[in-house]
């Protein structure tokens, strides 16, 4: 059957969808201006952050509308703008499912082609926060010379600091991002401004949002009527935990209210969801490809896959992290990978690999050997994922490494295929990834290369059947 022609999702539409069983915004948009610069427009944050803004605008909060800038996709900025930024978002677990329609970006504009119009936004006197989620790898220069020029501005026009929270799964991503703008800003009047008027607050961010699919796009058009470009899907389970310590200090409370978690530490809290969400996370992408497993949901059901995430959870990293509940969190975890409503593209997590698992595993790896523990499931993952640098399946599968890394991890996986421990030198050389310690401890880069033998005469489904016997 033709695919019906929908109009256009925006303003006009909104009255339209009333009777669908859609939660609307249902405040003034068009009254309002963004009180919040985002940096960083993608699936994440409009199903993250932008829902927390959503309930405080629809609360009557007014100081929560968004001017979304894209990093690099003009296209989502431009698809948003014709529908007066609106978008919808499928909530959905095995057993509910709820859809949304959320106001609360107001406007949208691409950083590289409307440079003047973030520079003006971030010095405006109505801008209080500015919001990032730009991916490890956007805090390099690009974006420190954006943010610092916007804030050069804003202390030459005599205004106030700004809150300036990174969202991004990064080890103690505000004091990252605050040394990267003082590194950047040259004079000692601006570092000095920055650093007693504004404040880079670190946090911890949790929501599985798979990148906008054509399906999310037909479901939106069926369920709506309507067509959006810019639909998304996502969990019911989200976490904001935010450190307190924000420029203006009653908005702690007000976030509070609508359910983010704001607390003297993140510390605790970002270890948990880097090492349990994240690490398990880049070890499920690395199994989906090698096994030809496209999803996260179709990785993590394997029997096999389910028992390894849960040892390495259970054996290697819950022993050094100091929340509480951590069995209840990791099972909740592993029921949240299996959503099988979520279709989360292993491709899409495995990209950028380079910048993602020094973070996820590292830290555990160190812990257990200083403790003399243990590496082995975090070995195996090693090796899977330098075999996984060879761009093909264990069905012989062809894949492109995504990652900015890519071609020189690529070659070396395929130069080196032939000895595991050449590939083993190789690759544990990479200070950037695993930091400068890993390479000279005798441990692991004998379980690295025992695995790397394992994997590349056994095959993954091999080696996790030994791992697991
Ligand atoms: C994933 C994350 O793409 C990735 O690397 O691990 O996007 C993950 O889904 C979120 O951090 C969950 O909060």
């Amino acid at each position: 059957m033709p695919t019906p022609i929908h109009p256009q999702l925006n303003s006009t539409q909104l009255p339209s969808l009333a009777q669908k069983g859609i939660r609307l915004p249902t405040y003034a948009r068009s009254a309002l201006a963004p009180g919040v610069v985002h940096l960083g427009l993608g699936a994440f944050q409009r199903a993250h952050q932008a829902l927390v803004f959503d309930d405080l605008l629809q609360a009557g909060d007014e100081r929560w509308g968004v001017l979304g800038v894209a990093s690099r996709s003009w296209d989502l900025a431009d698809a948003l703008s014709r529908q007066n930024g609106l978008y919808s978002v499928r909530i959905q677990s095995a057993t509910s499912k709820e859809w949304r329609v959320i106001g609360s970006v107001l406007q949208t504009c691409a950083a590289t082609r409307e440079r003047e119009q973030v520079l003006n936004a971030i010095a405006h006197p109505g801008t209080r926060w500015i919001t990032l989620t730009v991916t490890e790898k956007g805090y390099g220069s690009t974006l420190a010379s954006l943010l610092v020029a916007g804030l050069q501005r804003r202390q030459e026009a005599g205004l106030g600091g700004l809150t300036i929270a990174s969202c991004d799964n990064l080890r103690s991503n505000g004091d990252n991002l605050k040394a990267l703008c003082l590194q950047h800003a040259g004079n000692t009047a601006l570092q000095d401004w920055m650093s007693r008027t504004c404040a880079f607050p670190n946090s911890m961010v949790d929501r599985i949002v798979p990148a906008s699919t054509e399906e999310d796009r037909s479901d939106a058009a069926k369920k709506m009527g309507v067509s959006d470009q810019a639909a998304l899907r996502t969990e019911t389970f989200w976490q904001w935990v935010l450190e307190d310590r924000l420029v203006d200090p009653s908005d702690a409370e007000t976030l509070k209210r609508v359910g983010v978690n704001v607390v003297a530490d993140v510390q605790p809290h970002e270890d948990a969801k880097l090492r349990m969400i994240n690490g398990t996370n880049s070890l499920l992408a690395t199994l989906g490809l090698l096994l030809d497993l496209p999803t996260v949901g179709q990785c993590v059901v394997k029997p096999m896959v389910h028992a390894f995430a849960h040892r390495l959870m259970s054996l290697e990293v819950m022993p050094h992290l100091v929340l509480p509940q951590l069995s209840g969190y990791r099972d909740a975890l592993l029921a949240r990978f299996g959503n099988p409503t979520l279709h989360h593209a292993v491709h899409q997590v495995a990209t950028d690999g380079s910048k993602k698992i020094g973070e996820r595993w590292v830290p555990s790896v160190q812990a257990q050997l200083n403790l003399g523990r243990t590496i082995e499931h975090h070995a195996l993952a090693t090796a899977l994922w330098i075999w996984s640098c060879r761009g093909e399946s264990d069905q012989g599968k062809v894949y492109a490494l995504n990652d900015p890394q890519g071609e020189q991890l690529h070659s070396l996986a395929r130069h080196h295929q032939g000895s595991p421990s050449d590939l083993m030198h190789a690759f544990l050389q990479l200070e950037s990834i695993w930091g400068p310690n890993l390479q000279h401890d005798k441990r692991w880069r004998s379980a690295v290369e025992r695995w790397l033998h394992v994997v590349s005469t056994q095959g993954t489904n091999g080696a996790l059947a030994l791992l697991l016997a």
